[in-house]
């Protein structure tokens, strides 16, 4: 599978990864005033043969021509290989990943002849962002390129193709049986289905962790895809071996264009410098702490009513793998049984899709008609045509989901292996929402086609997706009555499950990368610091111990596959303050929780305004377009779980929280 991550496509091209023009101006590297008007630009000619301001300009057109053709062959390329991962498309998405890289690398180290001058502030960021353009630069050494890329390749399709066998887990032929009738055969008409647990693939893990309440499964499956990432493939490497030279390579290439490593790169990308951009992920997630330690201290009082105190000790983390999802990072599919005290239970997403007959055709339709209720243009038809919706038969693909946009015009598609769940009813929504912002900021030049920040394109489709309200339901029809307001405090325990659950998991995935790629995490520590900053922000722990020369990491889709993830942290913050600022534009005034904004039009045009602008000013004048203000602030995500945050702090008072 490619690894190119071009800046324009992030959140689309999740998985195109080894170019990446990332992320927006770093305050501290910018010469030009960000204010400086185009006009008052000498045009002077230096002669010195300084570079002058026209060169600059020149530059930069040279270099958006160049974008707007690669871009479209790289896309292509990355897409055949994403939903065809072989021999033959890993071959061409690694020759091509290198390619790619070579020339953003070359721009970038051309791009420093302008340091110093005092540019436009267009041109300016512009030239910052050909700086910033690759997420893991090579160095320009012969060869290094082309190392680089198969070696990303390689990462990202190991993780796609990687099978696990159960049957040699210690687990009874019934057990496995089980656990893999709901992934193989849920309508129980498909007799034929293979039930041994010899094969069974990454999505259908995913599956497994979702539904299963068998511990023995649960943790037999955790482990064995979790061991994944150390065993040796058909290259003699395993993951860890690629990904320990990975990051050589790629903080070599950093330290070539002037950043002390990977990490400090992708920190570059927030109109700020690095050093700023990690206290304020900090003073967010203060901001969110206390919510999620009154969550966790409540459910693993469930979860120990469920399974027991040797299961579920009262003073320990919580067993990683009996959250209902293989990263413990939303813990949704475990709302079935962890629900409020009264038994106000959420609506059962879930079956209602079922009962109702949606399939994937069905709910992709009704998150367009969401984006159509708010005054969106239809999705094209090219993209029912081109799209992956479910999981073709016979190939491998990259299940994980991503939104793309092939041409900067008006293919976009996305690619799925949805079957029919809350899970990815509300991803389908996550995945058009990056289509509908790549098409409303098409019109801005190539390098500007991309989110305010790399949080936003990962808010939008979320932010619409809360306004799935049990009102918003029953006027689609898919529930019959809506639940009365004494039911609020199950659905809002069902959805922290979710978005609380996650802001952890969503901090310190790159924490662990940004010690990983500085250095002060080496090879033989990946596993113990992953483990660490796991217990330390979730407060989980492995279901037995972990080998000490363990990738775990490398079980997450997006560290072999090199896309940041501070991203869906902000992304986490950030659509809550979205919504809420669309909430208050329709004239809002019960619970917020409660509010839909299905329909409005006016919320549908500012919203677009901010879309629009695509990267092309600083990430706070687009957050000010649509909300009014120019910080990123958890205080609206705090403001929806306040009646849930009472009611946890209360059913929690005569507990011993924390571990
Ligand atoms: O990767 C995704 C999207 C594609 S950009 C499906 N998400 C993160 C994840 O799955 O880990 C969305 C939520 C967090
Ligand atoms: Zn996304």
């Amino acid at each position: 599978m490619s690894h190119i991550v071009l800046r324009r496509t992030i959140g689309a091209l999740a998985s195109i990864s080894s170019l990446a023009l990332i992320a927006a101006c770093s305050a501290e590297k910018t010469a030009a005033p960000e204010s400086a008007p185009t006009a008052a630009a000498p045009a002077s000619v230096d002669e010195t043969g300084a570079p002058t301001v026209e060169d600059a300009r020149a530059f930069v057109e040279k270099v958006e021509a160049t974008y707007r053709d690669v871009f479209e062959e790289a896309s292509r390329i990355a897409w055949v290989n994403a939903t065809y991962i072989n021999y033959d498309t890993d071959w061409l998405a690694a020759k091509n990943g290198a390619k790619l890289t070579k020339l953003a690398v070359d721009y970038a180290n051309e791009a420093k002849k302008f340091n110093g001058l005092d540019l436009p502030a267009d041109v300016a960021r512009k030239i910052e962002f050909i700086k910033q353009g690759v997420t893991l630069p090579a160095p320009t050494k012969a060869g290094a390129a082309e190392e680089l890329s198969e070696i990303t390749t390689r990462l990202g399709s190991s993780y796609s193709t990687g099978r696990i066998d159960l049957t040699n887990s210690g687990l009874s032929a019934e057990q496995i049986a089980a656990a893999l009738k709901p992934v193989r055969d849920p309508k129980g008409d498909n007799s034929d289905a293979d039930l041994s647990g010899k094969d069974i693939r990454q999505n259908e893990t995913e599956i497994v962790m979702r539904l299963s309440r068998d511990p023995a499964v649960l943790a037999a499956t955790w482990t064995k895809w979790n061991d994944v990432p150390m065993r040796k493939g058909d290259s003699g490497k395993s993951m860890k071996d690629d990904y320990v030279r990975m990051v050589e390579i790629a903080n070599e290439g950093a330290r070539e264009l002037g950043y002390p490593d990977v990490g400090s790169l992708w920190r570059s990308g927030y109109d700020m410098s690095p050093e700023e951009f990690a206290a304020e992920v900090d003073r967010l997630w203060g901001q969110v702490k206390p919510l999620y330690d009154e969550l966790h201290c409540y459910v693993r009082a469930e979860l120990n009513k469920k399974y027991g105190d040797e299961v579920v000790p009262l003073d320990q983390p919580i067993r990683a793998d009996l959250l209902g999802n293989m990263w413990a990072q939303e813990w949704g599919s475990i709302g079935d049984f962890v629900t409020v005290g009264s038994g106000g239970s959420a609506i059962d997403l879930d079956k209602a899709l079922v009962d109702k007959g949606y399939d994937p055709l069905k709910m992709t339709k009704t998150g367009e008609s969401f984006f159509s209720s708010l005054g969106f243009a239809p999705l094209p038809e090219t993209f029912w045509e081109r799209s992956q919706i479910t999981k073709p038969r016979d190939r491998e693909v990259v299940c994980h989901a991503s939104a793309w946009d092939l041409d900067s015009k008006d293919d976009i598609r996305i690619k799925m292996c949805m079957t029919v769940s809350a899970e990815d009813f509300v991803t389908v929504h996550h995945e058009l929402g990056h289509n509908y912002y790549q098409r409303a900021y098409s019109k801005q030049p190539v390098l500007f086609q991309t989110s305010a920040n790399d949080g936003f394109h990962e808010a939008i489709g979320d932010m619409v997706a809360l306004s799935i309200t049990p009102d918003y339901l029953k006027e689609i029809g898919l529930i019959d009555a809506v639940p009365p307001a004494s039911e609020d405090l199950g659905l809002l325990l069902r959805q922290a499950l979710d978005k609380v659950a996650f802001l952890p998991f969503g901090l310190l995935v790159d924490k662990w990368r940004w010690e990983v790629f500085s250095g002060e995490v080496k090879p033989d520590q990946y596993n113990a610091a992953w483990w660490a900053l796991r217990t330390q922000y979730q407060g989980i722990r492995p279901p037995a111990d972990r080998p000490d020369d363990g990738f775990d990491a490398g079980a997450k889709y997006h560290v072999p596959g090199n896309t940041p993830y501070m991203r869906y942290f902000l992304a986490r913050i950030l659509q809550f303050q979205f919504y809420k600022a669309a909430c208050d534009q329709i004239g809002w005034k019960g619970p917020l929780h409660r509010c839909s904004f299905y329909g409005s039009k006016e919320v549908g045009e500012k919203f677009n305004k901010m879309l629009e602008m695509g990267a092309s000013q600083p990430w706070p004048d687009a957050l000010e377009a649509f909300t009014g203000t120019r910080q990123m602030d958890g205080s609206a995500i705090v403001e929806y779980f306040e009646p849930l945050m009472e009611y946890l702090k209360e059913e929690n008072k005569d507990r011993q929280c924390g571990w």
